[in-house]
């Protein structure tokens, strides 16, 4: 499809700006494949609930609660649950869901498997997790009982120590028999399953940040030599990382740490895959990417953002030890940049709100996440605008319909090609699929690229690129048909 893509405007220095408009046409391979989707961390929350929230919608389960019956459903999907205005038809608006505007693959279709460093099957380990109600469990559970995690990478270093109990299924030998383990795992699974790709997906234990050392990670050369080497500082997330982008298959890290260093990205651009991250933005951090962009864009000025939660589930636990909080307060953190960048008149260059970020491990809450929020903004004349949240939520219930969306919008995405008036060939996006923004707390960007954090403007792309491949003009919200006489 053709579209006519007016690419902003050209800004010259001072208020001066032209438009400037580039053809491009957007190509999309419409046969949607067989998804095999192999999670790290299978066993964990996300792991069980994700898979059997994808079996219970494909059985069409129902059960009983005391409130009355539930049936299963994707709702906290962007693509299977929420819609997008065509235009305005003789009988009002058209509205669609996302996952109709092109051929995706459905989630009940996937086909998942895995690793985790504990072996327990998804059937018990559902039970563990304390997610789904028990009666849902009971009819999930013979479906999940004889699914085992494959035995995985395990450096006890990376994440907390109180992890230590679960680590009773992992494979030995060097760090290069490992990774090479890993990927005969990728090349078994994608022959015994019939699946036509494989996508990866970090949602294993938060890891603590990894250093970037000069000639151990900074490129990918000095990265694959450092594997064959057995370096120390080299993540069991980047190991995965690598496998994956070796065997031509996606990676997404839904953890906030620095799976991706320098190296891994280079690989991921050498070899052409797709990679994405980081940490899913679920809750408190997506909330943050409304309210701010609401406040910064009506011309208010956050001075001081509070954010508290407590959990007391295994992510709670292992976010406890100091090195593991800190990556999560990074990713949680920096959501706030490129708003506050946007508004020279609300923030001088280098001028930031107070934001502050704790978080804490409370066993008896479980999965069900609460999370406290104080937004302190000024407002005309020297006034105090102060905003109180309280949030009470399964975490995992959250994270899920974000991990479904993650693996079909990137596989998606390695359908599409885009030609630039006056290129001879089509081109892929860039291998760091900034596309996903929408999905993470901390996006990951090609080299160079501006991060957006703001909410809907992450949406806006996602749906204006769907609408490119239709050959439709992106969504500016104008209704000139309903504002001339
Ligand atoms: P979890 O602790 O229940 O599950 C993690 C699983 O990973 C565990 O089963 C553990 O045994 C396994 N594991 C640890 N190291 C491993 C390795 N090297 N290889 C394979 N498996 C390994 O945690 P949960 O709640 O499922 O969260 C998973 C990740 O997603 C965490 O990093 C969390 O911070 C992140 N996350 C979760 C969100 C949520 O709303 N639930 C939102 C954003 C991010
Ligand atoms: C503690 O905050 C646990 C975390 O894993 C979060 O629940 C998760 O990262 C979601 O964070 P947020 O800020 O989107 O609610």
């Amino acid at each position: 499809k053709n579209v006519n893509y007016l690419s902003l405007t050209r800004v010259h220095c001072g208020p001066q700006v032209s438009p400037h408009s580039t053809d491009m046409t957007f190509r999309t391979e419409r046969r949607v494949p067989r998804l095999g989707v192999m999670l790290v961390g299978w066993g964990g929350n996300n792991g069980t609930t994700v898979t059997a929230a994808v079996l219970a919608n494909k059985l069409g389960l129902t059960w009983t609660t005391k409130t009355g019956e539930k049936k299963a459903n994707y709702y906290g999907s962007l693509l299977q649950a929420s819609t997008v205005c065509l235009g305005s038809g003789l009988h009002g608006e058209v509205n669609v869901l996302l996952r109709d505007l092109l051929p995706m693959v459905h989630p009940n279709d996937i086909v998942f498997d895995g690793w985790d460093i504990s072996s327990m099957d998804l059937g018990r380990a559902m039970e563990r997790a304390q997610v789904l109600d028990w009666s849902l469990q009971e009819q999930l559970r013979p479906h999940m009982c004889h699914i085992k995690p494959r035995p995985s990478i395990y450096i006890p270093d990376f994440i907390a120590a109180n992890q230590e109990s679960r680590a009773d299924n992992v494979l030995t030998g060097s760090m290069s028999q490992q990774v090479e383990q890993i990927k005969a795992d990728i090349r078994d699974f994608r022959q015994s399953s019939c699946v036509d790709k494989v996508i990866v997906l970090w949602t294993a234990n938060t890891e603590r940040f990894c250093d970037i050392i000069p000639g151990v990670n900074d490129t990918a050369e000095n990265l694959l030599a450092s594997i064959q080497a057995g370096v120390e500082e080299v993540s069991p997330s980047t190991l995965f990382a690598v496998a994956s982008i070796q065997e031509g298959c996606a990676y997404i890290n839904g953890s906030p740490q620095n799976t991706f260093v320098p190296g891994a990205v280079e690989l991921a651009v050498q070899q052409g895959v797709f990679i994405g991250g980081d940490d899913l933005k679920s809750g408190q951090t997506k909330i943050k990417s409304v309210l701010v962009d609401f406040l910064i864009s009506t011309g208010i000025k956050p001075t001081s953002i509070v954010s508290y939660n407590h959990l007391g589930n295994n992510d709670g636990k292992n976010l406890m030890a100091p090195q593991q909080f800190r990556s999560k307060e990074i990713s949680k953190s920096n959501v706030l940049d490129d708003m506050v960048r946007s508004n020279p008149v609300l923030y001088q260059p280098g001028e930031k709100p107070d934001h502050c970020v704790v978080i804490k491990y409370v066993p008896f809450v479980g999965d069900s996440k609460r999370a406290m929020d104080e937004y302190t903004s000024e407002i005309m004349m020297g006034g105090l605008n102060t905003l109180v949240l309280h949030n009470t939520c399964e975490d995992s219930l959250l994270a899920s319909p974000i991990l479904l969306d993650l693996v079909i919008l990137t596989e998606l995405c390695q359908r599409i090609t885009v030609r630039p008036e006056g290129d001879e060939d089509f081109q892929s996006f860039h291998s760091v699929l900034a596309l996903l923004a929408f999905l993470c707390k901390a996006p990951l960007v090609p080299p160079g690229s501006p991060v957006v954090n703001a909410f809907f403007s992450q949406r806006a792309c996602i749906e204006n690129i769907m609408r490119a491949c239709l050959g439709l003009p992106p969504q500016n919200h104008m209704l000139l048909e309903h504002k001339l006489q």
